[in-house]
């Protein structure tokens, strides 16, 4: 009843915004103004003025900047991509900038560019909701610069997310990605809106984070990965420093840790946590289901708490993720215990548990963040446990899927994925039962059985992360194919000159 209210309350305001924006269109027609390609696509853009604005050669904050907001946002240029040789060139104006906390939703931003002195001085004004929310206006900004040769358009735009959990996932237990390679991640997803990065840190494959109760994961479970050449681990200080470089990017790092099936390397590691006590062989195979943890055994629940221990305490983001998937090798009542104590684990280190779908016919306790990747039965089964959903359908939104036949890496056991695929797709009326009031957010995974190398990692993630990241901040009505393949379009040079290797796919009129 309420959300009905809400949404003819939102749909009347639509329909006056829209108004309006025609309004200043004819206002502003004489004088072209460009459309602007920002993704994800904001709520509310409305141009302001007629004037030919000047390059952007010099940023600076106004004095009605809050000292902690400019010490938060003191590294302007890079933030802003103004790269150094566009600094000082051919440019004429300088950019005054006024950030502000307001009276908005956490995350909501307004941003309004004024053109002073025939566009030759340039304020903008930045007001959000929260730090994250000033961040995203600051993003938004600089996708206008990236899109109009360094020129700022006179605007305003009022801008809100969809979902709280806009999330992408990557796999470093089938081929290990180091720090350098998250980092450069965690850069590109913050340039558009996304704000959860879930790390699978464990699986057959590989044991990828340093537990110093149990050495023997990194010493002898790291060596390995899918085709062999080595492997490697974060140690902790690395998994710290992420999770803080992540934060400077209002991103949080989820860490997930596969258990009980997906767990030949802890297997490997450790004898005792067999049931027969014999170590199996390392795998670098890509086969799934074949490995378990053996349920019941008390040096089993030991692990479990003392892994999950230290990995909670390197953790200041809510959620601890303990996979649960494909548990073929795992008797089904043993996988439900095993399945509730680990929920409980989880629970009284503070943290809220998120698992594969399959967790919500083990767990009903409404606390629990099941990810529904396939089973629908599943996904009803989360609603009727009155539990919140994470949406990462894998026909729609698995980045390791190839793109069509043709596509030199990737799998395609969920289908073949086009960036249209990716797109077209209402997570609120996927699965039957499922709407957005169960949802908590979306979230694109990329696992790497294929992925070796970033060259890999850029050409499935890329351009489709673009597609998923306007999924989880668009609002549903908004959306339109055309339209966003012909703002895609306009982020090839943007995404080159970042040096990301992106799909060229033919869907897309590349610039
Ligand atoms: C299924 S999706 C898996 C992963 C594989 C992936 C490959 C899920 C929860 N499990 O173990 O890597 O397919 O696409």
């Amino acid at each position: 009843m309420q959300t009905h209210y809400l949404l003819t309350l939102a749909a009347l305001l639509a329909a006056m915004f829209l108004g309006s924006c025609d309004q200043s269109r004819a206002d502003t027609h004489a004088v072209d103004a460009p459309p602007q390609a920002i993704i994800p696509l904001t709520a509310q853009q409305t141009f302001t003025s007629a004037s030919k604005p000047a390059k952007i050669s010099q940023v600076a904050f106004s004095p009605s900047t809050a000292t902690s907001l400019q010490e938060q946002f003191a590294d302007l240029p890079t933030l802003l991509g103004l790269a150094s040789e566009r600094q000082g060139t051919d440019a004429h104006a300088d950019l005054q900038l006024t950030l502000q906390l307001a009276e908005l939703p956490d995350e909501a931003y307004e941003l309004e560019v004024l053109h002073l002195d025939g566009g030759n001085a340039i304020q903008a004004h930045v007001a959000g909701g929260s730090e994250a929310g000033v961040f995203y206006g600051l993003q938004t900004l600089r996708q206008l610069l990236d899109l109009n040769g360094g020129a700022l358009p006179a605007l305003k735009v009022s801008d809100a997310p969809r979902y709280a959990y806009r999330g992408m996932m990557l796999d470093i237990a089938r081929h290990f990605h180091g720090p350098a390679e998250i980092r450069r991640l965690i850069d590109l997803m913050s340039q558009y809106k996304l704000n959860v990065l879930h790390l699978h840190l464990a699986d057959d494959q590989g044991w990828r984070i340093e537990i110093k109760s149990w050495p023997e994961l990194t010493r002898r479970g790291a060596s390995t990965q899918v085709g062999g050449g080595g492997g490697g681990f974060l140690t902790q200080q690395e998994y710290s420093d992420l999770v803080a470089y992540a934060k400077t990017r209002h991103i949080t790092i989820v860490p997930e840790i596969d258990m009980p099936g997906h767990t030949n390397a802890a297997l490997a590691s450790y004898p005792e946590l067999n049931c027969d006590g014999q170590a199996p062989a390392p795998y670098e195979g890509t086969e799934v289901g074949f490995s378990s943890l053996c349920i019941g055994k008390p040096i089993t629940q030991k692990f479990v708490r003392e892994v999950l221990t230290e990995l909670a305490g390197l953790t200041p983001g809510p959620y601890l993720h303990i996979g649960g998937d494909e548990s073929h090798a795992t008797d089904s009542l043993d996988y439900r215990d095993f399945m509730q104590e680990t929920v409980e684990v989880v629970r009284s280190l503070g943290k809220t548990p998120i698992g594969w779908d399959e967790i919500a016919q083990a767990s009903a306790d409404p606390a629990v963040v099941p990810q529904y990747w396939a089973s629908a039965e599943n996904a009803a089964q989360a609603v009727a446990n009155g539990q919140r959903v994470i949406m990462s359908p894998a026909a729609h939104a698995y980045l390791d899927m190839q793109y069509d036949s043709t596509s030199r890496i990737g799998l395609h056991w969920a289908g073949y994925t086009t960036v249209q695929d990716a797109y077209s797709y209402a997570p609120d009326s996927l699965v039957a039962g499922l709407t957005d009031q169960h949802i908590l957010g979306l979230e694109a995974p990329l696992w790497t059985e294929t992925v070796a190398t970033r060259a890999d990692i850029d050409y499935l993630v890329f351009p489709r992360l673009l597609a998923h990241a306007e999924l989880c901040w668009s609002t549903g009505a908004a959306r339109h194919w055309p339209d966003f393949a012909g703002r895609l379009a306009k982020h090839g040079p943007r995404l080159r000159a970042e040096g990301v290797g992106f799909y060229e796919s033919e869907e897309v009129d590349w610039q």
